[in-house]
């Protein structure tokens, strides 16, 4: 290392770390060799955060989450640390394609959507800015499913991310716990002891995350599952091989697979004990580090901040109770306050069908100790505040428990907490009116804007210096710039460039040709009916309908473009998808609408996915039922991009709207307590039906064959429960997005105007970076400082 070049330090770990000569390295050999290049510029930070934490006494940040979602690493990481323009002069230099070496990483998708992508934004920020902290997890084996298309139809396949070594990650055998499971408990000298009957080896592994200008790295700790008994050697000697590794098989189940379930809640037994796993294992390791510096378990709250990332880790309440009651001796009471001073809680969804509840029975068998401790919490609770109780139904309600064992809780929007104080936690809200607390949303403008689109960057920075990078909220300071036509220009010179990069690709991977001129719409998250991707197909076979009896009219030709998975047991979402490839299949052979409409559904929606689309995108779509989406995160990438956004009154949209302007901003829809409203008109659906013809004749395409080779009930499914219940108002609503929708076609026909608007969205999206979003959880709930001033940040 020391003074070595860059390039000196790939060449070298590609021959001493790969084995490998230059003249025989594949692409793989390049990619390993540069990761560990650039692994090597983050140890130093690295330890230098630790040992600055240590030495300032610091408290230290804990990120609980079941999910996430990282992405591919090593692009951000030489952003971060500087090297991304010497690397790519090294592989130029060499005659190597930089590009392809660096799409050879794999996508780490430890996490569903929104909720893991926060968790992953998160701690780049908390590194960012300085903070100690660790994000906890598990080390999946298999992350989210590949899907594929049969026939339009969504397949899934297993994710292999580890079957190649993941560079990023330094393996500690030596930090390593027991978690036990079942079993039973019995008195002993005045206190409790549990005596699990089961048992796996939780083992860590680091992944540092390195912030903005490399000064700051944090720790990513996630667990694998290991057996504690490796070989039942009794049963080997007998023949018996299978029953021989089945305590290995067994125990590394734990963390085999992530559940691919976005709010829903399977309440399976397997997820119980992933979700016990890591957060024990994580419990374990905090209170490791902290007696290692600090004799008074009292002074815990005042070292320590513990946020859960929703219900998932809430069995840490009862689990540092427990750690410090039973194990440690405190009473009950202290305990529980020592407890509640540590944790917060982060509720990221209202739907009734997410909110975790576990059988009083499984809960009971698999943590017998824990059950007793939360019927102690609930009876203390409710002997101080009568009226609300954890447990109901003989189920275990974690959102309550959470919210009873934090000392804080928050919702991701306005709106969401808002709707959290109103529904799910009225009553809660109404015992502890303090508790409840915003922290609206961010996304980090190095991953969301300098990495993923440097031409836009490279305008914005040429404008006004590349401050923003570090601090998000000088991106205003490209207003005036844009009465300069010339900027305006660059803008949309740049947005082009990323159309037509991304109109060979949907060319070359798709076989489907786009015109990069038409306007680029794009939807891209999770198929949830709240979401009303069907919604957005509807509006899109109306709009074909329109151009096929009149082609000559003055239409916006439009891109549709989709992206996102199914459930793998939500028939609904997997029958939307069906549709939308459906009508794609259709509309792009059609010879009349060819110039004007074209549907691209790219396969397997990822956080590498994202990255392309979104630097292309004109129109972002975020037009789920008011009052569902939680805040959106996606909604915030394209703003920052430089898209205008179509959308309801919901989740983040409505902040997003106030930022940028109500004439940025192309609303429809009706608001949360319109929909309460609408829902008691009877036969809701049926009347906005009748009153909007294209509504009827999409619908009636549905079932009448036209997307389907004339199998009339392939598509009647959803057609009836658009026309029937219609539970997320796809109906109601559908008129006011068509006229919304229209609307921005007309927008986009005046160029001078569109630039206008979308540079605007670039320069007031500065709000919704996640160190925005950080420095509020430090100072409203963790009351956390960075130990040292970082010269980024101060400079800023
Ligand atoms: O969390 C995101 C929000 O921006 C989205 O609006 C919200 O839908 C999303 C159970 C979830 N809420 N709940 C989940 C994920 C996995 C799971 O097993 C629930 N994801 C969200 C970030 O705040």
């Amino acid at each position: 290392m020391g003074d070595q070049t860059l390039k000196d330090a790939i060449l070298s770990h590609l021959k001493y770390s790969l084995g490998k000569d230059a003249d025989h390295a594949t692409i793989y050999d390049w990619r390993v060799a540069l990761s560990l290049a650039t692994r090597d510029r983050i140890v130093d930070p690295w330890f230098q955060s630790t040992r600055a934490t240590y030495r300032a006494g610091a408290k230290r940040v804990y990120y609980l989450s079941m999910e996430f979602l990282i992405g591919r690493l090593l692009e951000d990481a030489m952003v971060n640390t500087g090297i991304l323009d010497e690397a790519k002069a090294a592989f130029d230099g060499m005659g190597l394609p930089f590009d392809k070496i660096i799409h050879d990483e794999p996508d780490a998708a430890l996490g569903n959507g929104g909720l893991g992508r926060l968790a992953a934004c998160f701690l780049e920020s908390l590194s960012t800015l300085g903070i100690p902290a660790y994000g906890y997890g598990i080390r999946y084996e298999h992350g989210l499913f590949r899907q594929r298309f049969d026939h339009g139809r969504q397949v899934e396949e297993p994710e292999d991310w580890l079957t190649q070594e993941h560079v990023w990650e330094f393996e500690r055998p030596e930090a390593a716990f027991e978690i036990g499971f079942a079993g039973e408990t019995f008195e002993n000298g005045g206190r409790t002891v549990w005596r699990p009957n089961e048992s796996v080896m939780a083992q860590a592994f680091d992944t540092p995350v390195i912030g903005w200008k490399g000064e700051w790295a944090n720790t990513l700790r996630l667990w694998g599952a290991l057996p504690t008994k490796v070989l039942d050697l009794g049963l080997f000697n007998r023949g018996d091989y299978a029953g021989a590794a089945e305590p290995e098989a067994l125990a590394r189940t734990i963390s085999r697979v992530l559940y691919p379930d976005d709010t829903t809640d399977e309440g399976k037994a397997l997820r119980l004990k992933q979700e016990y796993f890591f957060t024990a294992a994580s419990l374990r390791d905090i209170l490791r580090r902290f007696e290692s510096e600090h004799s008074d378990l009292r002074d815990l709250p005042k070292k320590v901040a513990i946020q859960m990332n929703d219900t998932h880790p809430a069995i840490a309440g009862p689990e540092l109770v427990r750690l410090l009651h039973d194990e440690r001796g405190l009473p009950f009471a202290d305990a529980m306050m020592v407890a509640r001073g540590c944790l917060n809680y982060t509720n990221h969804t209202l739907l009734p069908e997410a909110l975790e509840r576990w059988s009083e029975g499984l809960m009971g068998h698999l943590l017998p100790r824990h059950m007793r401790l939360i019927e102690m919490i609930n009876e203390s609770h409710s002997q101080q505040y009568p009226g609300v109780t954890i447990i109901e139904h003989d189920q275990v309600k974690m959102g309550e428990l959470s919210f009873v064992m934090a000392s804080k809780v928050n919702g991701v929007s306005a709106l969401h907490t808002e709707l959290m104080k109103e529904t799910v936690f009225k009553d809660l809200n109404g015992l502890h009116p303090e508790r409840i607390v915003n922290q609206t949303n961010g996304v980090t403008p190095r991953r969301w804007l300098k990495t993923c689109n440097p031409g836009l960057a490279g305008v914005v920075t040429q404008a006004i210096g590349d401050g923003w990078v570090g601090d998000a909220e000088k991106l205003v300071e490209l207003e005036p710039h844009i009465a300069d036509s010339g900027f305006l220009e660059r803008f949309t010179a740049a947005k082009r460039a990323n159309k037509e990069t991304l109109s060979n690709w949907f060319g070359t991977e798709l076989g489907v040709k786009v015109d990069p001129s038409a306007m680029f719409d794009v939807q891209i998250k999770r198929i949830h009916e709240y979401k009303r991707q069907h919604l957005n197909i509807l509006e899109t076979i109306a709009l074909w309908q329109e151009m096929r009896d009149n082609p000559n009219g003055d239409w916006t030709p439009r891109v549709v473009v989709f992206g996102g998975k199914a459930a793998p047991g939500y028939h609904f979402a997997k029958d939307i998808i069906y549709l939308i490839n459906s009508v794609a299949r259709v509309v792009n052979a059609d010879p009349i609408t060819s110039k004007l409409l074209k549907i691209v559904y790219p396969p397997n929606y990822n956080v590498t996915l994202a990255e392309r689309l979104i630097p292309a995108t004109d129109l972002s779509e975020q037009i789920s039922t008011a009052g569902k989406e939680a805040s959106g995160t996606g909604n915030m990438k394209f703003a920052l991009n430089g898209a205008m956004t179509v959308g309801t009154l919901d989740g983040a949209n409505v902040e997003i709207r106030e930022h940028v302007g109500a004439e940025n901003f192309f609303l429809f829809g009706m608001t949360a307590q319109e929909v309460w409203a609408r829902r008691e008109v009877e036969d809701h659906a049926g009347q906005a039906i009748a009153a909007d013809p294209k509504l009827a004749r999409a619908l009636d395409s549905l079932r009448n064959g036209t997307f389907a080779d004339g199998d009339h009930d392939r598509f009647r499914g959803i057609a009836d429960n658009v026309s029937g219940p219609d539970y997320f108002l796809v109906a109601s609503d559908f008129s006011d997005y068509w006229r919304a929708s229209r609307e921005a076609d007309a927008a986009f026909r005046d160029p001078a105007r569109w630039a206008r608007m979308t540079a605007l969205n670039t320069a007031r999206s500065g709000w919704f970076s996640s160190d925005r979003t950080i420095r509020g959880y430090a100072s409203e709930i963790w009351d956390a400082l960075p130990p040292k001033p970082l010269r980024s940040i101060a400079a800023a």
